[in-house]
């Protein structure tokens, strides 16, 4: 699990090395107001292999 505090308007990077590909659940983790069951995202993590991501 990963944690990161945001500030509405503000751009926030952060980096994360996947071992498995696959598509990940995010989520905001305090509620925050009444969108809060809305604030859900996808990550879709792909091969490494910078061939393997090339489009065909
Ligand atoms: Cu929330």
């Amino acid at each position: 699990m990963f944690q990161m505090q945001v500030v509405p308007g503000v751009d926030n990077v952060f980096l994360f090395t996947f071992k498995h590909p696959g598509i990940y659940l995010v989520r905001c983790l305090e509620y925050c107001g009444y969108a809060h069951p809305y604030m859900t995202s996808q990550i879709k993590v792909v091969s490494s292999s910078p061939s393997s991501n090339l489009p065909t």
